[in-house]
């Protein structure tokens, strides 16, 4: 453990308090029980170097820890991950071990810390929670044998009452809402919906003091050197049909108090000196009440900080007035879900705005001086060159980052239902679900690598426009500067990349579950998961 636990939240060190949070009432700390949480080891994405930890882990972390014995272990940013997890395992022998699966790129490496966990402590219960496994989890209980329970959905009152009925011994979890698990015949059980927790701001602040908040790795390069993500709300209220956020969060959106936040960031400031904020929020001023009480707690407490918000092109023009404020806040980044400045696709996507809203969101934001990060996605069934091309053109005219995607139908989403019964998904290997590798032809382009090679060309093709290295020099603003200098060096990554084959990026420590089999002295029982086997069969 790292320093001291970070508690200034409202209910800072109140445990008294806690009743009001819905469930059984635990006052004080059970220490009959112990609860490692890990987020596997993951294969950190090349193209933007970004690490932290995952602020939805930390979070449940923090809230748990008031009830049981915690441990978090970000095993990413271990120097041998999957040998030091092992490690882990053998000298804490957890009661319960908690996987998160965050994103569904991530799952082979959830089910594989399954697998380890059972290999090593047969008797270890092994919880898994996240979007991905939530969204789809009968077949997770179906393709990973060693994941006992499911919980799904918002994590902290479900894993707090699990815990709690472990530690009884009691072998029945079906009174437990928000649970999936295979039941005495095998058959899944799904308990009853979670309710949502209300107020966030009941909730404590993230554990940031159970990692290393000064490992290389943690950090997001391409803002600056003192970087971060964090997260204040859950969910969103829209029904874009390629998110995963919308149904996970049953389409509702809770945010933070503008205090709890300006708390928050404060500690991020003086206890760990983090300047600049990449914030997770789907979408930041979901209320305008939220964009008006952040601007005021931001200019009250001074903390020279500087955000980069996500929100849509009809939120930008609904609160066009508050943009002055916003800048004077410290944001400097607003990142839009443009997708496609295309109607019909924006249609067929559910994305419920219109081109000239997005044309006039970006005017508005170009006029108030913000940076512009648009996230696209290429790929569409009826796209044709030109389309790209338009799509190219239109960000030329406003955009200053390019934040381009192959369109990726995620399982458990209402887009993966419908291109699945078109019959055009053609790899089911999660590890091609990160946004670059195409899954689905197009009417036009049959080969995916062709797709997945049209992507980066158009990325690299962006950022080696003169405007681009103009800005790179002679731009006022230093993070425009700096943000230039690193997209120009990652479009020659890029062009390396293609010519000749160089890798993106090299993570010293990244090491694949087979690879670690292979040198672990004993054989794990049962297969790898996404591992194809030799012609031999061998691992
Ligand atoms: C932080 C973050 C990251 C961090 C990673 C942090 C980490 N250590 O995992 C970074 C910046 C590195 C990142 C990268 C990527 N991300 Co990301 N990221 C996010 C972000 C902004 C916030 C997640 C979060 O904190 N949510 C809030 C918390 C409270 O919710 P939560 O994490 O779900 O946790 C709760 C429950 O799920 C549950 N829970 C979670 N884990 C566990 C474990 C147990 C045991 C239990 C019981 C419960 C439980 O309890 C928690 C508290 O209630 C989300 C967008 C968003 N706003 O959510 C995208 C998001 C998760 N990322 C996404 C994606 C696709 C990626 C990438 C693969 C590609 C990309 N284009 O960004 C890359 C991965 C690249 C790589 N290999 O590094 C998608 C995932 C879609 C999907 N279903 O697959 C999201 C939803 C963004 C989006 N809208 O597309 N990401
Ligand atoms: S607005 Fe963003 S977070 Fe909300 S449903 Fe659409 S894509 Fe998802």
């Amino acid at each position: 453990m790292k320093g001291g636990p970070d508690r200034v939240g409202k209910d800072a060190g109140n445990v008294a308090q806690y009743g009001d949070r819905g469930g059984d009432v635990v006052s004080t700390k059970n220490r009959s029980l112990s609860f490692l949480l890990v987020d596997p080891p993951h294969r950190i994405w090349d193209i933007l170097k970004a690490w932290v930890p995952s602020p939805g882990c930390l979070q449940l972390a923090a809230y748990l820890l008031d009830y049981f014995d915690v441990d978090f272990m970000d095993c990413t940013l271990n120097k041998r991950p999957w040998h030091d997890l092992e490690r882990k395992l053998r000298e804490a022998k957890p009661d319960v071990v908690g996987l998160s699966v965050g994103c569904t790129y991530f799952t082979y490496d959830g089910y594989n810390a399954a697998a380890l966990v059972k290999d090593v402590l047969p008797d270890a219960i092994v919880l898994v929670g996240g979007a991905h496994p939530t969204l789809n989890a009968a077949r997770c209980l179906e393709e990973c044998p060693e994941i006992d329970y499911i919980c799904m959905g918002e994590g902290e009152i479900t894993t707090r009452e699990f815990l709690a009925n472990v530690a009884d011994g009691n072998p029945d979890f079906s009174h437990i809402p928000g649970l999936a698990y295979r039941g005495e015949d095998g058959a899944v059980v799904i308990t009853p919906k979670r309710p949502l927790i209300e107020d966030l701001d009941t909730l404590p602040i993230p554990a940031y003091h159970l990692v290393d908040m000064e490992h290389p790795y943690i950090g997001l390069p391409s803002e600056g050197d003192r970087a971060f993500l964090v997260n204040f709300s859950r969910g969103c209220g829209f029904r874009c049909k390629f998110c995963s956020e919308s149904p996970f969060w049953e389409r509702r959106w809770r945010g933070c108090g503008a205090e709890r936040i300006g708390e928050e960031l404060e500690l991020l400031r003086t206890k760990y000196n983090r300047d600049t904020f990449y914030v997770g929020d789907n979408v930041f001023n979901f209320t305008r009440e939220r964009g008006k009480t952040f601007i005021e707690e931001m200019k009250k407490r001074k903390l020279g900080q500087h955000f980069w918000l996500q929100s849509r092109a009809d939120l930008v023009v609904r609160d066009e007035d508050l943009m002055a404020g916003f800048k004077e806040a410290g944001v400097y980044q607003f990142m839009v879900g443009v997708e496609y400045p295309k109607q019909d696709v924006l249609n067929h996507l559910n994305k419920d705005v219109s081109l000239s809203t997005v044309e006039r969101a970006m005017q508005i934001l170009k006029k108030n001086e913000f940076m512009i990060m648009a996230t696209l996605m290429i790929g569409h069934w009826d796209e044709t060159k030109e389309d790209r091309q338009n799509l190219f053109d239109f960000c030329a005219k406003y955009v200053n980052h390019f934040g381009l995607n192959v369109v990726t139908p995620l399982p458990g989403t209402e887009f993966h239902k419908e291109m699945q019964s078109l019959g055009r998904i053609q790899s089911d290997d999660y590890r091609k679900f990160d946004y670059i590798q195409a899954v689905m032809p197009t009417k036009e382009i049959p080969d995916l690598s062709k797709i997945t090679e049209l992507h980066l060309g158009m990325i690299r093709k962006f950022y080696w426009r003169p405007i681009e290295l103009w800005r790179m020099f002679f731009s006022k603003n230093p993070i425009l500067r700096h943000h230039h200098r690193y997209f120009m060096q990652y479009g020659f990554s890029v062009m390396q990349h293609e010519v000749f084959g160089k890798p993106l990026w090299v993570q010293d420590n990244y090491q694949t579950f087979e690879s670690f089999l292979r040198e672990r002295d004993r054989p794990l029982k049962g297969g790898v998961a996404g591992y194809e086997p030799d012609e031999t069969g061998e691992i």
